[in-house]
């Protein structure tokens, strides 16, 4: 039951489980990893996708050579496996060229090269059969004032996109992009830092039906931000192309911590979202295996993020089957919430005496939500206490 399968649609990062354990303060304390490897360990845990960066697969600056032979060793092992690549994207954050952003990079020619390694990277998405595209700005944003016109950083990023959007479109290619939004760290402040700042950059783009996003779950809550509310919107927009899951434990650093890990019950609530409304999309894991861990330590670390979604999973869905749950709903009236306001048009709500002239405030102020047992409710099955 809590044991994955490719059907739960469960994806990982190459640089996730390949994390070296390198830190700001710290050396790495883990050995690097072959891909191929990472693979084969995937598969044997129920996972049923990988992703990855361009320099995760091929290390940046190989020869045209070097770089067929690290395709076909990784190919091989999808052959063998039987794992598919859903999704892929473009380090543009690790080379010192970045330092100051890639398409909104100060330097103009340093622009044009983030565009030219994005481009060869999605003809390798597209030959591998990924459908998104993510692309998370690293390094787009400031840590000073005036070192960044941010509406002129903003026309080159739409350009950037707009120019990407063109090209996979010319190319025929069945991708779709999923911009990946984060407030803060490496830069000190970036651009797209929340959801709703992506979803209205999207709307400016030349093909909007092109782009969505893919948010994480840690890059929301380091803002401050309801993570499921967030999702919920994206959803709404018909937005949500991608998803990273990972834990997070409030306002600070990007944790990165195992799915289920960090607040808790913002996963209950986002894996009842994910799984009522619909998403079909993966559930990729995007998280760090802290540095603490040797390897058995960083397999049981990705096995618990697939774990943990499948018990929140039950769980959740044992709360929505639930009778008291259901009546509950009704007590809080969710299903008037799902009601239209007036289906009676404009002119049926202003002729009508009841809705104002006759409505009394004061006693549909009295009125209890019924919210607080509701929400006990959701403890319990969340908790298993019954
Ligand atoms: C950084 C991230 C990134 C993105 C990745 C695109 C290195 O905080 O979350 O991971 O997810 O670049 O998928
Ligand atoms: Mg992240
Ligand atoms: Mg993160
Ligand atoms: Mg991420």
């Amino acid at each position: 039951r809590l044991q994955p399968t490719p059907e739960d649609r469960f994806s990982f990062g190459l640089w996730t489980v390949g994390w070296q354990g390198r830190d700001p303060f710290g050396d790495a304390t883990r050995a690097a990893v072959d891909p191929a490897d990472t693979v084969r360990r995937l598969a044997d845990l129920g996972a049923y996708g990988v992703t990855f960066h361009d320099d995760d697969l091929i290390p940046f600056g190989s020869s045209d050579a070097v770089r067929e032979s690290h395709v076909k060793h990784f190919r091989q092992a999808l052959d063998a496996t039987g794992l598919v690549v859903p999704m892929a994207t473009t380090n543009l954050f690790t080379h010192p060229v970045f330092k100051d952003g890639a398409f909104t990079a100060n330097d103009r020619d340093i622009r044009r090269y983030a565009l030219r390694k994005t481009i060869r990277n999605i003809d390798l998405a597209a030959e591998l059969g990924a459908r998104t595209y993510v692309a998370w700005g690293g390094r787009e944003g400031a840590e000073s004032g005036a070192a960044k016109d941010v509406r002129a950083a903003l026309d080159r990023l739409k350009e950037a996109f707009d120019l990407l959007g063109e090209y996979v479109t010319t190319q025929g290619y069945d991708l779709r992009f999923a911009i990946e939004p984060k407030p803060n760290e490496p830069r000190g402040d970036m651009l797209l830092p929340t959801v709703g700042h992506a979803l209205a950059f999207i709307e400016r783009l030349e093909r909007p039906a092109l782009y969505g996003v893919n948010p994480e779950v840690g890059h929301e809550q380091m803002a401050g931000l309801n993570f499921p509310h967030g999702i919920a919107q994206a959803l709404w927009a018909d937005k949500l192309f991608h998803i990273d899951l990972n834990g997070q434990n409030g306002i600070k650093y990007d944790q990165d911590l195992r799915f289920g890990a960090g607040d808790l019950r913002s996963a209950f609530w986002l894996v009842d979202l994910l799984e009522t409304a619909g998403y079909a999309g993966p559930r990729h894991f995007d998280f760090k295996p802290p540095r603490t861990e040797d390897t058995d330590g960083v397999w049981a670390s990705a096995a618990g993020c697939m774990r943990n979604y499948l018990i929140l999973r039950e769980r959740a869905a044992a709360f929505r089957a639930d009778p008291q749950v259901r009546e509950a709903l009704k007590a809080s009236r969710l299903d008037q919430l799902a009601r239209p306001t007036a289906e009676d048009g404009l002119t049926g709500l202003l002729s009508d005496t009841r809705a104002y002239d006759e409505f009394d405030a004061d006693a549909a102020g009295e009125r209890g939500m019924a919210f607080e047992h509701l929400d006990q409710l959701a403890m319990n099955h969340l908790l298993a206490a019954h």
